[in-house]
C-alpha cells in the first residue's frame, strides 16, 4: 500500500499547553427549540436541564446555549434588552444557575452567547438615546449620524443590512442610526469606552455565575472603518464572508478581542471564547485566534464547502495550516441555527442522509474541536414547507434571504405525533413534520443503524481513541473522489485511519488496519476496502503498524 504523504498538519498540539477546548466536541443548544418544560411551545432552560442526561450520554464535552437573555425577540434573542437577566420565556436566573451547576456535575461545560455588536432597541441605553438630543452622551453609545441629501432625508451611507434593505433607520428628529441587522438591533459604538466597560462587566457577570466561556456573536463586527465610507455597490448580502466590507472584519476589532482575552485569563479554569466571524479567507479568520485573542473561531469555510473531495481537501488543509500558524485548534462545523441543515444542503433525501452520515465521520476525525448543532445527531433535514404564517425570521421579512426558520424547528424526542415530546403543550412554536415520528430520539435509540447510534458510536471512539481530538493528520494516496488520511494523537500511540468516498461511484480505498466504524455498508478485503459512494470508514492502526 502506498502511503503518499501529501501534507501533514496538526491542530491542538500538546506543546501549546493543552486545554480542554483544543479538542472539545461542543453541542449547540438552540434553547428556543430544544425542550419545553412549561408547555408554552417554546424551549427553555429547565427544558435543557431536564435533557442533560441525554447530552451527557451522547458523549459531547460542552454545550453552547444560544441567547436566553431578556429580549423582545425581534431576532429570537439576538436582540438583547438586558444582558444580565433571563427572559421569562426561557426561565429565571436561578434556572440558569441550576443548569450550569447540574451540567458541571455531569461533566459538561457551558458556553453562553454574548451579543456585543448591537443591543435591542428596547435596551435601556437605546431608549435613553432616543429620548436624548443629537450629540448627547446617550446617542454616543450607538452610531447616530445626520443623513445626506436635501434635509438629510437620505441615509448617511450606502451600507445594507445583513437581513436586507438599508442599514439605517431615521428617528423623528431627523438623525439616522446604524443597524447591520434588523432595525430593532441598533449597532453599538465601540469607539466609546463606556461600551467596553459595560461589556467587561457583562462578561464578568456570567463568568462569576460559573460559565466556561462565550460564543461571541458577530465577532467580525463592532469596529467600523473610520468615516463610515460607502461600499460603492449594492447586493452587499451576497458579498458577506467573501469580500472586505467597511463594516466587517476591520483590523481594529482585534483590539477588542485582546481586551476580552486579558479579562478571560484573569479567571481560573480555562474560560474560553469562540468567534462567530465570517472572514473572507482562512488566514483572516485565523487572526481571531492568535495567542492573545479568542480561543477558537467557527470554520464557515468548512461549513460552506460543497460535497466534493477536492474542495473539501483544500478547505481542510487550508484550515489546518492557518490555525497551526497561530497555534490555535482548527474547528469544524456543518450546521447551525443560521444555515440550511446539511442533510438538505448535501442534496436531501436518502443521498443527503448518506452524505451527512459520512460527513459526521469525516468531521469528527479531523484534528481540533468540533461543533454539533442540535438535531444533526438525529439526521434532521431542513423543513422546507413551513406555512408562511409561521415564518418569522427577520432575515426573510426584510428580504435578505429565504429565512432561517427551517433549521430551527424544535427537536422530536418521542411519541407518534407532533410535538413529539418537545413539551407538554399541544404545539411547538414552529410546527414539526409528521414524518419526524421516525426521527425521534426514542425511535432512533434502539436502532443500531440510526444516525443517533452513529453519532454515539463515533463520539465514544473519539473519547477513547488516542489518535482523535488534537494531533496530526497525514493524507494517504487514494482514488479521485475520495479522501483518506491517518491521524496521530498528541501523545502518540495507536493511530486512526479515515477514508471517505465523496464521489458518485464505489471506490477502492486503502485500509491498512482493523475497521472500527463505518457510515454505511462496505466490503473489505486484504489491505483495501470497496467503499460505496457517500460512505466513510474509520480503522484502527496499531502503534507500530
Ligand atoms: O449571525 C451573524 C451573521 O452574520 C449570519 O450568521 C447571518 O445571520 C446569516 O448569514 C443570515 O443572513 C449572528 C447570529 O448567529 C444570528 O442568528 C443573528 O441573527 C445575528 O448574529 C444577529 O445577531
Amino acid at each position: 500500500m502506498s502511503e503518499d504523504i501529501l501534507a501533514v498538519a496538526s491542530s491542538g498540539r500538546a506543546a501549546e499547553g493543552g486545554g480542554w477546548w483544543r479538542d472539545a466536541v461542543i453541542y449547540q443548544v438552540y434553547v428556543r427549540s430544544f425542550a419545553d418544560s412549561d408547555g408554552d411551545g417554546v424551549g427553555d432552560l429547565p427544558g435543557v436541564r431536564s435533557r442533560l442526561p441525554y447530552l451527557a450520554s451522547l458523549g459531547v464535552d460542552a454545550l453552547w446555549l444560544t441567547p436566553f437573555y431578556v429580549s423582545p425577540m425581534a431576532d429570537f434573542g439576538y436582540d438583547v434588552a438586558d444582558y444580565r437577566d433571563v427572559d421569562p420565556l426561557f426561565g429565571t436566573l436561578d434556572d440558569a444557575r441550576a443548569l450550569i451547576a447540574e451540567a458541571h456535575a455531569r461533566g459538561l461545560r457551558i458556553i453562553v452567547d454574548v451579543v456585543p455588536n448591537h443591543t435591542s432597541d428596547r435596551h435601556a441605553w437605546f431608549r435613553a438615546a432616543l429620548a436624548a438630543p443629537p450629540g448627547s452622551a446617550e446617542r454616543a453609545r450607538y452610531v447616530f449620524r445626520d443623513g445626506r441629501g436635501p434635509d438629510g432625508a437620505d441615509p448617511p451611507n450606502d451600507w445594507e443590512s445583513v437581513f436586507g434593505g438599508p442599514a439605517w433607520t431615521r428617528v423623528p428628529d431627523g438623525q439616522w442610526y446604524l443597524h447591520l441587522f434588523a432595525a430593532e438591533q441598533p449597532d453599538l459604538n465601540w469607539e466609546n469606552p463606556e461600551v467596553h466597560d459595560e461589556f467587561a462587566s457583562i462578561l464578568r457577570f456570567w463568568l462569576d455565575l460559573g460559565v466556561d466561556g462565550f460564543r461571541v456573536d458577530v465577532a467580525h463586527g463592532m469596529a467600523k472603518a473610520p468615516g463610515l465610507p460607502d461600499v460603492g455597490h449594492g447586493n452587499q448580502t451576497e458579498m458577506l464572508g467573501t469580500a472586505v466590507l467597511p463594516y466587517f472584519d476591520q483590523d481594529p476589532v482585534h483590539e477588542i478581542h485582546r481586551e476580552w482575552r486579558r479579562l478571560l485569563d484573569t479567571y481560573g479554569g480555562e474560560r474560553i471564547a469562540v468567534a462567530e466571524a465570517w472572514a473572507p479567507t482562512p488566514e483572516r479568520l485565523a487572526a481571531y485566534t492568535r495567542p492573545d485573542e479568542l480561543h477558537q473561531a467557527f470554520n464557515f469555510h468548512y461549513l460552506t464547502a460543497p460535497w466534493d473531495a477536492a474542495r473539501m481537501r483544500e478547505v481542510i488543509a487550508e484550515s489546518l495550516r492557518t490555525a497551526d500558524a497561530v497555534g490555535a485548534p482548527a474547528t469544524w462545523v456543518l450546521s447551525n441555527h443560521d444555515v440550511k441543515r446539511h442533510v438538505t444542503r448535501y442534496g436531501g433525501g436518502e443521498a443527503g442522509l448518506r452524505r451527512a452520515r459520512a460527513a459526521a465521520l469525516l468531521t469528527l476525525a479531523l484534528p481540533g474541536s468540533s461543533y454539533v448543532y442540535q438535531g444533526e445527531e438525529l439526521g434532521l433535514p431542513e423543513v422546507l414547507d413551513l406555512p408562511e404564517e409561521f415564518q418569522q425570521d427577520p432575515q426573510r421579512r426584510r428580504g435578505g434571504g429565504d429565512g432561517r426558520d427551517g433549521c430551527r424547528v424544535p427537536l422530536p424526542w418521542d411519541g407518534e405525533e407532533p410535538p413529539f415530546g418537545f413539551g407538554a403543550g399541544p404545539a411547538s412554536w414552529l410546527p414539526m413534520p409528521t414524518a419526524w415520528r421516525d426521527l425521534t430520539v426514542a425511535a432512533q435509540r434502539g436502532d443500531p443503524g440510526s444516525m443517533l447510534a452513529l453519532y454515539r458510536a463515533a463520539l465514544r471512539v473519539r473519547r477513547d481513541h488516542p489518535a482523535l481530538g488534537g494531533g496530526r493528520l497525514r493524507w494517504l494516496d487514494g482514488p479521485p473522489g475520495t479522501l483518506s488520511f491517518v491521524r496521530t494523537g498528541t501523545g502518540g500511540g495507536r493511530r486512526l485511519g479515515c477514508a471517505v468516498n465523496l464521489g458518485e461511484h464505489a471506490a477502492r480505498v486503502p485500509l491498512p488496519g482493523t475497521p472500527l466504524l463505518a457510515s454505511g455498508p462496505y466490503r473489505a478485503d486484504g489491505g483495501t476496502a470497496e467503499l460505496p459512494a457517500d460512505t466513510a470508514l474509520w480503522w484502527d492502526v496499531p502503534a507500530d503498524g
